[in-house]
């Protein structure tokens, strides 16, 4: 099929991701080869007559959105960018493809090259991401307009991301929400690493999809009217489409194509070469010939009018300046300006964090209307809906709500979709413990710098009867662990909405908000004049006696803090409370201040306790090694909250004479 009779035809277009794809991979000694070469048909179809896009403008806000979810197959989205126009990668980016300086990374990086609409690689995810685009897609169009908002979500996947657990998650909730802008194709390459699918899996995808709701084509991923005919199918139907693809991987190579041999290791010199001779593409690495070139070139222009167009209709529109201010992710102006937190000093408020959380949002939601919640089934739990939000859903996607059932990770993928298209914020709740079900999402956010807010309750052994399978111990550690996210532990409603801003506020990275099931009294109850939560740390209560002991404390254990230097303090025993809702926060503090909360004096001056209800791991970070360290490391028990703290030594009684010990036992020496 010509795009006229001048042009090279779409095989030889196609040719051109072949051989970019095998020579970048021969280059670089590693990279996945079969996959680009596999899908290039398709891709190309894809490109050169349905992408919306504009590669002068990547970030056009109405561009459709393509996802690479099988991104090991890097080199065809880095292919097609080269090919179509965009300014990076260059033809020497690819050169330098998976080299430390080059935008062309192992794997497809957001941050690295626009174009890139989300970060791929951990199979399932990109598809997952790709339904939080489509229902970030639905909302912003119910909300501003087909004018300003009609574009759609391609994804590609390949048999791992189909056999990945989240899909099942993402798909089930795409097909009930109806978001038909999706289409997805699948490389029915039936190979992976290990070799024949046929070794690991034998059920029918395409029954699997038609089950979640969805539209189901197939076409010939070789031919090109077989390939526009599905695609034309999935357009027209107002389902999410998925179109297997039936590709032949490493489609080119005479020896090698169809095994698992072209997955993920270059083709050899010899191969490269009978590949180029069965191709018919005689041209060196990296040279295109003009009118390949040229004809990539034209069809990256395709769009241009539309674009045009909509800038027209943009320019005009009412609500320019909101959609704009929306889709830029900056926070209207009256944020900075609530009086929520004085009302909160003025009148103050024994809550659970959780209730604290839903108190901050009832602010927060009637101010940012780009805040779109949700639960993974326990709203009434996580306390993340306000009274006001709608429900986000098949015939309403204009609700700031979503249901999205039993499906932590899918929840979390999708969030970071959201976030990605941009015009929303999304925030969505679980337990923490349940955190474990959405890390790989939770990683990728923080990655991917996205906007994420993760409210996470029940956040210690204080949720109490549930039992250990529910209480968090090393999560909060753990989840510390995880570059560029915030995690919170606010200690009380105060405390909260502080970090509730913070998290917000933050326009590169997640937060995720760790809050209590058990009511906590107010400890901050003096209008401060700032955010003290910003600094990570701060000195709650300063020591009333001669200063012996700083005591270190999150959440729900900075009231214990509290009550144990009352108990120090009547001992004569100077002791400051220092309440640390953020640990990467106060490391990120200069020397002077970093050095006023915790002062580098000799152990023997001064001892340094900290008090978390989780694992201590960690914890020595701040009390050094010879400071002491209360919490739990092992799991917990069901029983009451109260019954638990005492169980596991986690009350005033039990933490201050040791505290004393200690103490003596330094001065002994
Ligand atoms: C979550 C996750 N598990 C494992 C991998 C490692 N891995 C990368 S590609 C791949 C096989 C994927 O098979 P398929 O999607 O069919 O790709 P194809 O071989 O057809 O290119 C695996 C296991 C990964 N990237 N992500
Ligand atoms: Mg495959």
């Amino acid at each position: 099929m010509s795009i006229d009779s001048r042009t090279p035809d779409s095989r030889l277009m196609a040719n051109a991701i072949r051989a970019l794809s095998m020579d970048a991979v021969e280059a670089a000694n590693s990279g996945h080869p079969g996959m680009p070469m596999g899908m290039a048909d398709v891709a190309t179809q894809l490109f050169t007559k349905y992408l919306k896009h504009d590669p002068q403008d990547p970030g056009w806000h109405d561009r459709d959105r393509f996802v690479l979810s099988a991104g090991h197959g890097s080199m065809l989205i880095y292919s097609l960018l080269h090919l179509t126009g965009y300014e990076r990668p260059t033809i020497d980016d690819i050169r330098n493809f998976r080299k430390l300086a080059s935008p062309c990374a192992g794997h497809p990086e957001n941050f690295l090259l626009d174009g890139v609409e989300c970060t791929t690689g951990p199979l399932g995810q990109g598809f997952a991401m790709a339904v939080g685009m489509a229902i970030a897609e639905r909302h912003m169009n119910a909300v501003f307009g087909d004018e300003l908002v009609d574009h759609r979500i391609w994804a590609i996947a390949g048999d791992g991301c189909l056999m990945e657990g989240v899909n099942h998650e993402a798909a089930g909730l795409a097909g009930h929400l109806k978001l038909g802008r999706m289409i997805a194709f699948w490389d029915d390459n039936s190979i992976t690493i290990d070799g024949a699918t046929s070794l690991s899996t034998s059920e029918d995808i395409a029954a699997r999809y038609a089950a979640y709701g969805w539209h189901v084509a197939q076409c010939d991923g070789h031919e090109s009217a077989s390939i526009c005919a599905a695609l034309d199918e999935a357009i027209a139907d107002p389902r999410p489409s998925l179109i297997a693809c039936k590709t032949i991987i490493g489609f080119g190579s005479p020896n090698k194509q169809g095994t698992h041999a072209t997955h993920g290791a270059a083709l050899g010199a010899d191969e490269v070469a009978a590949t180029r001779e069965a191709l018919g593409w005689s041209h060196e690495p990296f040279t295109l010939p003009d009118d390949v070139r040229d004809a990539w070139r034209e069809a990256g222009r395709r769009s241009q009018t539309k674009h045009r167009d909509w800038r027209e209709r943009f320019d005009h529109a009412d609500r320019r300046d909101e959609f704009a201010r929306r889709m830029e992710g900056r926070l209207p102006e009256a944020f900075a300006k609530s009086g929520y937190i004085a009302s909160l000093i003025a009148n103050p408020v024994t809550v659970a964090t959780r209730k604290a959380s839903e108190m901050a949002l009832g602010a927060i939601n009637a101010l940012l209307p780009e805040t779109i919640g949700g639960s993974a089934d326990l709203t009434g739990s996580n306390n993340t809906k306000t009274k006001t939000q709608q429900p986000l859903t098949a015939v309403d996607y204009s609700g700031r709500y979503i249901y999205y059932g039993i499906r932590e990770f899918g929840m979390a993928a999708a969030m970071n979709g959201m976030a990605l298209h941009g015009g929303v914020i999304p925030y969505g709740g679980t337990f923490l413990v349940f955190a474990d079900y959405c890390r790989p999402a939770i990683r990728l956010s923080a990655l991917q710098q996205a906007r994420v807010v993760y409210v996470m309750t029940h956040d210690s052994i204080g949720l109490g009867e549930d039992g250990p399978t529910h209480q968090p111990v090393e999560h909060l550690n753990s989840l510390r662990l995880i570059p560029n996210l915030d995690v919170y532990r606010p200690a009380d409603a105060v405390e909260t909405a502080e970090c509730w801003a913070l998290a917000l506020e933050d326009r590169a990275g997640p937060s995720l908000l760790a809050l209590t099931r058990q009511n906590l009294r107010q400890v901050r109850l003096e209008e401060a004049g700032e955010n003290l939560c910003a600094r990570g740390a701060y000195r709650l209560r300063a020591a009333a006696s001669r200063r012996r002991v700083i005591l270190i404390a999150t959440g729900s254990e900075v009231e214990i803090a509290l009550d144990v230097a009352d108990m120090l303090e009547a001992g004569g025993i100077g002791a400051d409370v220092v309440s640390m809702p953020c640990w990467s926060r106060f490391d990120a503090q200069p020397d002077a201040y970093r050095d006023d909360i915790l002062p580098d004096m000799q152990p023997e001056a001064l001892l340094r306790v900290s008090i978390e209800a989780g694992t201590t791991m960690g914890w020595e970070r701040y009390t050094m090694t010879l400071g002491l360290r209360f919490g739990l490391d092992r799991f917990g028990a069901s029983a009451p909250a109260a019954d638990l703290y005492r169980h596991f030594g986690l009350t005033a009684d039990a933490i201050a004479p040791q505290i004393v010990a200690a103490i003596e036992h330094m001065g002994a020496h």
